[in-house]
């Protein structure tokens, strides 16, 4: 059994680990890098974030977790702007909405900005619907703050929840990110592919980029290009990869 004991132990002893999956373009080219937590316990060995962060989320944990998991990002993203063919990747990082409506998140997000002196533009903060919609004003200020910085948006899970198009209109987003249940049947459910189609004339008109999560196939890549969605993640590329791991393929790949 989990228990919030468990999750503290974790992150006294260090036993969270980032992994990083790449982002293309359409050409193969690399774009940036989604930051995806694991647990790695010395007993049980690998845990999936689907089974431990609802507990985070439940007893406050996933704040001092995300914290971790920010700091480890900037930390990154400041080696690689320290070394020529990683300086212009972008890193993106999930934030739960309960670490975001932290009446403090902006400020302590700009002293880590600051102590690492990395470049903002470089960060970009994934966040979804339900955390943007649970509190609409403050999260609105928030972002708008964050992107005086330079950090930019991206919409997780996007089709999965709520938004009104009025409100996708007003928020500083800079990117939808097409939730991977719809891309699965892209290629033989006609709902999914008019959901898809959809979502990435929405993202057009609205002067956002759109990338599409979870491409596992060649199929599934050409339908998104055909009708204008050139940014792709997914197992087709790669799965996400221990540090070691991905700086290999980044090399490869140069
Ligand atoms: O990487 P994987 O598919 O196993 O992730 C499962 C879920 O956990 C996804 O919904 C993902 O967004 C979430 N997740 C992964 N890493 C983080 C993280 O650092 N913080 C938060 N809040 N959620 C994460
Ligand atoms: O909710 P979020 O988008 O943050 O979740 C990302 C999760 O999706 C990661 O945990 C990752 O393991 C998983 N993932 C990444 N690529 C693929 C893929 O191609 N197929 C499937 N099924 N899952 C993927
Ligand atoms: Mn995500
Ligand atoms: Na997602």
């Amino acid at each position: 059994m989990m228990l919030e004991s468990n999750l503290r132990v974790a992150l006294a002893q260090n036993q969270f680990k980032l992994y990083y999956q790449v982002q293309v373009d359409s050409k193969g080219g690399l774009i940036g890098a989604e930051a995806l937590l694991r647990w790695i316990h010395p007993d049980r060995g690998f845990i999936s974030p689907a089974e431990f962060i609802p507990l985070a989320e439940e007893t406050g944990l996933i704040v001092p977790i995300g914290y971790w998991v920010l700091e480890t990002a900037c930390a990154q993203l400041k080696k690689w702007e320290e070394k020529q063919d990683t300086r212009d990747l972008t890193l993106a990082v999930n934030v739960s909405a309960k670490q975001f409506q932290q009446i403090d998140f902006v400020q302590k997000l700009r002293g880590m900005l600051e102590r690492s002196a990395i470049n903002p533009t470089r960060l970009k903060i994934e966040l979804t619907e339900s955390t943007i919609l649970d509190n609409v004003d403050s999260t609105t200020a928030k972002m708008h703050e964050l992107r005086e910085l330079g950090i930019a948006f991206s919409m997780d899970d996007f089709g999965t929840g709520y938004s009104s198009l009025a409100y996708l209109q007003r928020l500083p987003l800079n990117q939808l990110k097409i939730d991977r249940s719809f891309v699965r049947d892209i290629s033989d459910d006609e709902n999914d592919a008019t959901i898809v189609r959809a979502i990435i004339s929405l993202g057009v008109n609205l002067g956002l980029n759109v990338i599409a999560e979870g491409v596992e196939t060649q199929a599934q890549r050409s339908f998104l290009i055909e009708h204008d969605c050139y940014a792709f993640q997914g197992y087709l590329f790669s799965k996400p990869l221990p540090l070691e791991g991905f700086q290999e393929l980044l090399q490869a790949s140069r």
